[in-house]
């Protein structure tokens, strides 16, 4: 099994936009430690499986971060589950899943499941939008990280701020508090200099809509990432 504990750079891929085979193929051979395919809404099963098929011709890691259940399909080899830890709703918490166990259990490989505690921190973003999730002062989201770590014991700590560059002392002051869980920045990369900043200050960097906005900028993070040794 792949040890996620030293990945530092993920690509996130919308499986509902459009990429080309060149650019696809840049992006798996890029460095890059995993791929995770996952969007917010409308993602179907058709394009999970076509996105899938076109990841698996490259050696890289691929990972489907599950949005909802009709969407699922083996072949990945992890699954990444969010629970958001600051919806107002308590589907995107515990009760989707809690559907999705009664529903499939009997089908889950358990061991390819990790939980994500999900942070939602901009407030403009679809994906916040979309799990009612509420606005929090710093103190609630250091909070929030060590809930996760220390009571539910997540793998992962999520920092979504999906579309705009985050708060980069917010992000330092919840990786000094944490101490098992990996630690995941998402959020408005478009720079190598962005990408250093949060990589000094987080486990794993996440890299998604400049994918589609400028290519070459997407690939120059990678480099960045790496070279930078994180707590
Ligand atoms: C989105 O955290 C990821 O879930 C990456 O964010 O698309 O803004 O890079 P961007």
């Amino acid at each position: 099994m792949e040890d996620f504990s030293t990945w530092r750079h993920i690509f996130k891929l919308d499986p509902n936009k459009e990429i080309s085979d060149e650019d696809l193929e840049a992006i798996c051979e890029s460095g890059t430690d995993a791929i995770i395919v996952g969007g917010t809404d409308d993602v179907t099963l058709d394009d999970v499986i076509n996105m899938l098929a076109r990841v698996r011709r490259y050696t890289v890691p691929c990972i489907l971060e599950v949005s909802n259940i009709e969407s699922v399909t083996p072949g990945f080899d992890f699954y990444f589950i969010p629970m958001v830890l600051n919806s107002e709703d308590r589907k995107w918490i515990i009760g989707l899943h809690q559907e999705a166990v009664k529903t499939y259990g009997e089908f889950i490989e358990w061991e390819e499941l990790l939980t994500e505690g999900y942070i939602m921190l901009n407030s403009n973003s679809k994906a916040y939008r979309y799990t009612n999730s509420i606005p929090l002062d710093d103190d609630d989201v250091v909070a929030y990280a060590q809930t996760a770590e220390k009571l539910m014991r997540l793998p992962f700590v999520y920092l979504e701020y999906s579309g705009t560059y985050g708060n980069p002392d917010l992000v330092q002051n919840v990786h000094e508090a944490l101490d098992n869980a990996v630690l995941i920045y998402g959020g408005g990369i478009q720079t190598k200099q962005q990408a250093t900043e949060m990589a000094e200050r987080s486990d794993i960097v996440v890299v998604g809509n400049v994918i589609y906005e400028d290519i070459k900028a997407a690939l120059r993070t990678v480099h960045a990432v790496k070279k930078v040794n994180s707590k």
